[in-house]
């Protein structure tokens, strides 16, 4: 086996063929709204059910019966349970919001901006499961006085999750993978660096070559470079 530790980075590129929207292709979802009104939190305390509407749109969408993970995401999980049968190790990390990664099977995977079937407590940051359409009168009960629930989406200014874990992945990564994300929002966009800097191969593969400073690239539809790609790692 060439690679042992293996960290892998996923953006909205991995899910464009199963149909869901990029932020800035065109047409994707930045085309229509402005960043700070539906992706930080003073667009939220300014209009909540503006935030609540964009939102309960994409949710909706995760329960549509046609919405299914693409190729990329079923060779990735499969990758994932042959790499560690080999005794390697494996990491996901996906800026992505959908389940598609998690539905596909994958295992060992880190949702570093949150998910949009999950709402939280803005208070403790609690999070509980969330299917159905969020409205400023769903509140949580886990504080003494009832917050009004948010998405539990990670937006511009606020911490992603579980950074320390990923930080100490690519610090161990022997190769890193950069799928599908236009590396424009930090700290992802900074992975290639941490890893290359501690040793890692890294390798991008995306419909078109980003700024990123990568080893090796290949581009394309993710449907079909990244199960090409994964065969000739096995
Ligand atoms: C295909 C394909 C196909 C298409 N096949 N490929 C100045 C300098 C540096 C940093 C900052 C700065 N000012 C502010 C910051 C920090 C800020 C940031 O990065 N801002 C930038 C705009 C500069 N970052 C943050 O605030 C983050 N937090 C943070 O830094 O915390 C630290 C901290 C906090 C507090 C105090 C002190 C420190 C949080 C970032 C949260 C990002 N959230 C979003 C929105 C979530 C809500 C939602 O889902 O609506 O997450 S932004 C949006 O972008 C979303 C995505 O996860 C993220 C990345 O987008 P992605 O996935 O790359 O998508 P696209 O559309 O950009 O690219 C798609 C790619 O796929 C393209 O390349 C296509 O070519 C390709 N593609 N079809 C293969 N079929």
């Amino acid at each position: 086996m060439r690679f042992n530790n293996i960290v892998v980075l996923t953006g909205a590129g991995v899910s464009a063929e199963s149909g869901i929207k990029t932020f800035r292709d065109s047409n994707g979802l930045w085309e229509n709204h402005q960043i700070e009104d539906v992706a930080t939190p003073e667009g939220y305390q300014r209009n909540p059910a503006l935030v609540h509407q964009f939102y309960n749109q994409r949710r909706a969408q995760l329960l549509d019966p046609k919405l299914k993970p693409n190729a990329a995401h079923l060779a990735l999980a499969r990758f994932e349970q042959e790499h560690i049968a080999r005794g390697g190790r494996f990491l996901l990390i996906t800026q992505n919001v959908d389940n598609l990664h998690q539905r596909a099977g994958s295992d060992s995977v880190i949702a570093m901006h949150g998910q949009l079937q999950k709402v939280k407590c803005p208070v403790t940051g609690k999070n509980q499961s969330w299917l159905k359409d969020l409205t400023g009168a769903d509140l949580c009960h886990c504080c003494k006085i009832p917050q009004p629930l948010r998405p539990d989406i990670v937006w511009f200014g606020e911490m992603p999750y579980q950074m320390e874990l990923c930080a100490e992945a690519l610090m161990q990564a022997d190769l890193f993978i950069s799928i599908g994300t236009s590396g424009q929002v930090y700290p992802a966009a900074g992975f290639v660096q941490i890893a290359a800097q501690a040793g890692a191969h890294t390798v991008e593969l995306n419909m078109e070559a980003t700024r990123g400073d990568f080893a090796e690239g290949y581009y394309g539809p993710a449907a079909k470079v990244v199960p090409t790609y994964l065969k000739r790692l096995d």
